[in-house]
């Protein structure tokens, strides 16, 4: 059968001066707890491996700031992931921030995700294309979102990768709220989206809207699912990081819309769920068939700049 045992790895706060190695053991005791319930694929939260350091203003060439890149993926504290992955036979998508130089020599900075299929090799890798936030300090908020100052956008495009049997794509977090992010996937045949998230409860901008923070979440990916067949594979990190509240409600939502498993708490907590990739032909074959019902050529004027 065409299908993963999916486990959601929600994780709690991470804490602004927990090492790296520490943070791998939670991730490696949910990987282990994931294989006891018969999982052979875990979904991590995006930025898995450090706080969420877009909070705080950092000086470019700041020390600290430069310490929650990775500029080897994987490196000396994430091979025993990967190594306990492998002898799990377990695939897993990981969030992380990349630190890397192009042939110019120029660094460039990403928030990026991989896909790791169960053998440990890395099968596909995805550079977030919506970043959220602002560039400058803005010292009115409570505190700062700086995804636009320490990564550029994406590079890679939004991918459907051939991955344990079925077709999968990744995303990570704002990417979530937009339609284009799904469809430009499912439109290369993706069956399963996968993504991260670190969602704060307040948004200073609007804060009128922070009591919708949830439904907003599962609005977007519900409908989503639906619009495009997909399974989602929803991942938060959650709770009260560095007194900053986080979004959990980590999920796993059906081809049809429908929320099939969801974390109750927000901290790290996993949960489970047999992710079908035939679902997704009750809908791709039916009222989302592209090729029978779509007009692309009555939406031109979303693809333009
Ligand atoms: N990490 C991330 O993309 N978070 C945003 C926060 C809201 S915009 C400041 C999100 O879309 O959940």
């Amino acid at each position: 059968k065409r299908m993963l045992n999916v486990g959601v790895a929600q994780l709690g706060p991470i804490a602004r001066n927990e090492t790296r190695s520490d943070v791998v053991a939670r991730l490696i005791k949910l990987l282990t707890q994931a294989g006891e319930k018969g999982c052979n694929f875990v979904a991590f939260p995006e930025l898995a491996l450090t706080t969420f350091f877009p909070r705080w203003f950092f000086e470019d060439g700041d020390a600290e700031l430069a310490s929650y890149y990775e500029k080897e993926m994987p490196g000396a504290e994430t091979q025993p992931l990967f190594d306990k992955a492998a002898e799990l036979g377990i695939g897993f998508y990981l969030g992380y921030a990349e630190l890397t130089t192009d042939e110019q020599g120029n660094e460039r900075r990403f928030n990026t995700s991989i896909l790791v299929d169960d053998k440990g090799t890395i099968t596909g890798k995805y550079r977030k294309i919506h970043l959220p936030g602002h560039k400058e300090n803005e010292t009115w908020r409570p505190f700062q979102h700086l995804e636009k100052r320490y990564f550029e956008v994406g590079d890679t495009g939004f991918n459907s990768w051939d991955f344990m049997g079925g077709k999968v794509g990744m995303a990570l977090c704002n990417d979530r709220r937009w339609p284009e992010t799904y469809r430009v996937m499912a439109l290369q045949g993706a069956e399963m989206i996968v993504l991260g998230y670190n969602t704060p409860m307040h948004y200073p901008p609007v804060p009128q809207h922070d009591h919708l923070q949830g439904f907003h979440n599962h609005v977007v990916m519900q409908a989503s699912a639906y619009q495009n067949g997909c399974w989602i594979i929803a991942c938060a990190k959650a709770g009260k990081e560095e007194g900053c509240d986080l979004l959990g409600q980590s999920c796993i939502i059906a081809p049809t819309g429908e929320i099939v498993a969801m974390a109750t708490t927000v901290e790290d907590e996993l949960i489970v769920g047999e992710c079908d990739f035939e679902r997704t032909r009750e809908i791709k074959e039916h009222i989302f068939n592209f090729d029978l019902h779509r007009v692309p050529e009555e939406y031109k004027i979303i693809s333009a700049p």
